[in-house]
């Protein structure tokens, strides 16, 4: 009796680091010795393994990232060769983006050009972290997807794991050296391409890995690995929240204050082994609106999605409010109608925190669970924040993210008549301009390298938002975010009641052992 009861004590101590320890269980691959590949060209220059393999510069090429390794008997010893694209003539509009979305078409095959599968695919950002893409090839070794990373980050490290075991990471640099009519500049990678694998059949002979759900993703992958549905975990940001700004006067363009209804969040995600979505999860917390407008935060979903959709509104010391959403199925038109996230912005926060006197007082927090009944593939929903809008209720508009809609000229709905959109996302928790403070007036903007960001099209001071003038923005307590305190606070809470739980069930399961005991 006393072993059955150590051992539920030891579950409800286990419970309670439970959160850290999944958090470890988060594969991180080692980093690479090499760094990027050795110069490439992209233009006509030739047979060169390193040059793409077109004749005209202004037409998507491919870059091949060779190999480091010569060809050796296991998987675990090898670094792969990769391809990546790269479109110079792109043009692609600038839309104040902070991060970046990169697609993934890949084949894998071994050294003798034969499609591997079963493999999996990983793809980490070395630089947080993180895992950004999982997934198992198909019967013909492809993967497709896309990865979503700071705009910052240089680049990620892709593995593939086969026949029991995980190559090196291969470094696939985010910006490769273009060289058009004599001129050579870094461009943006259009995208991540074909895999090989310096061996042949690295699936082996029925190699039996460890893989307890039987889902195709190895345990040490398996973030779920007990959990056949589920395999993968993604969290964007990495850490931490993310900031988003509506400027709510659209159509017509705002003064760029950047503050009329802020939120800070996070969004969680599980994949299933094919990388499709199976859940989404999000916390969101209101902390300023600048505006005599009233609004709502909106999610919007295609309306072929089959999801189980609530919201669970706390004000910010963690007391419910009973504006939530209950668990529901929405249909079609509801899901047309957007799915609110946070209500009415007149009773979800009580001080606009936008002026310097004005206390920070940070209002209702949304959690935001979305199960999908059907899981879908990354391209029907797109990556975090997903299609986040605000809904003016005072103008009867709704707000986008630019990039997303556009006229009959192509011309970008969601952009104003300055070039400037009404709704930016900015790494981590930003301070926001007091109220009616342009960002981009070099006199009052608290962000002096705002404009060169801008002007540049994004190319230079890419972490603009990092260089801060206090006194010229809302004095922001400093971090973690209250968000993340009040999430911290009501997880480890929940944490303990389970254990609480289960230890006061294991002292019942002793007596009625006892009891069984005496009576036999
Ligand atoms: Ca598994
Ligand atoms: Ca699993
Ligand atoms: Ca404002």
């Amino acid at each position: 009796m006393k072993q059955i009861l150590s051992i539920v004590f030891i579950l409800a101590i286990a419970l309670v680091g439970c959160d850290q320890k999944k958090k470890q269980l988060i594969p991180i691959q080692s980093l690479a010795q090499e760094s990027a590949p050795t110069t490439t060209s992209v233009g006509n220059t030739g047979s060169n393994a390193n040059t793409a393999n077109t004749n005209n510069p202004a037409s998507v090429a491919t870059v091949s990232i060779p190999s480091s390794t010569s060809s050796t008997a296991t998987l675990a010893d090898t670094q792969p060769s990769a391809t990546v694209t790269v479109n110079p003539s792109d043009n692609t509009p600038f839309t104040y983006q902070t991060n970046t979305t990169i697609p993934v078409n890949m084949t894998v095959t071994d050294n003798q050009g034969n499609p591997v599968s079963p493999a999996t695919v990983t793809i980490t950002n070395p630089t947080e972290n993180n895992v950004l893409l999982q997934q198992v090839t198909d019967a013909s070794g492809n993967v497709t997807g896309t990865v979503t990373v700071p705009s910052t980050t240089t680049q990620v490290n892709v593995t593939i794991t086969s026949g029991g075991s995980t190559s090196q990471p291969v470094v696939v640099p985010l910006q490769v050296p273009v060289t058009t009519n004599g001129t050579t500049t870094n461009q943006p990678i259009g995208s991540i391409g074909n895999v090989t694998l310096p061996i042949s059949n690295p699936t082996g002979n029925g190699t039996q890995i460890a893989d307890r759900d039987g889902d195709g993703i190895d345990d040490q992958h398996d973030f779920y690995p007990d959990d056949p549905k589920k395999a993968t975990k993604i969290r964007f940001p990495a850490t931490g929240v993310n900031t988003i700004s509506f400027e709510d006067l659209y159509p017509n363009a705002g003064d760029a204050d950047l503050n009329d209804y802020v939120v800070q969040f996070y969004n969680e995600e599980d994949l299933n082994a094919q990388g499709q979505i199976v859940e989404v999860r999000g916390a969101y917390q209101h902390v300023a609106r600048g505006a005599g407008y009233r609004h709502k935060l909106n999610l919007l979903f295609p309306n072929t999605v089959n999801i189980s959709y609530e919201s669970t509104i706390t004000d910010a010391a963690g007391v419910p409010n009973n504006t939530g959403i209950t668990k529901f199925t929405p249909t079609a038109a509801q899901l047309d109608a957007g799915l609110t996230i946070l209500g009415n912005s007149g009773n979800t926060i009580s001080s606009q925190n936008v002026e310097l006197n004005q206390t920070y007082a940070p209002g209702h927090v949304a959690k935001v669970s979305v199960i999908f009944n059907t899981p879908v593939a990354r391209s029907v929903i797109g990556s975090a924040p997903y299609n986040v809008y605000l809904q003016v209720i005072d103008t009867s508009k709704n707000i986008f993210f630019p990039g997303r809609y556009f006229d009959a000229n192509g011309k970008d709905l969601y952009m104003d008549s300055n070039g400037f959109p009404w709704a930016i996302m900015v790494p981590g928790v930003w301070a926001w301009p007091l109220e009616r403070q342009d960002i981009r007036n070099a006199s009052v903007t608290g962000y002096s390298r705002f404009n060169s960001w801008a002007t540049s099209k994004g190319v230079n001071d890419k972490d603009w938002y990092t260089t801060v003038t206090s006194g010229k923005v809302y004095p922001l307590p400093s971090e973690p975010s209250s968000l993340l305190a009040y999430l911290k606070g009501t997880e480890s809470n929940t944490n303990l009641f389970i254990a609480i739980s289960l230890a006061v069930f294991g002292i019942s399961m002793g007596i009625i052992l006892r009891k069984k005991l005496k009576s036999a």
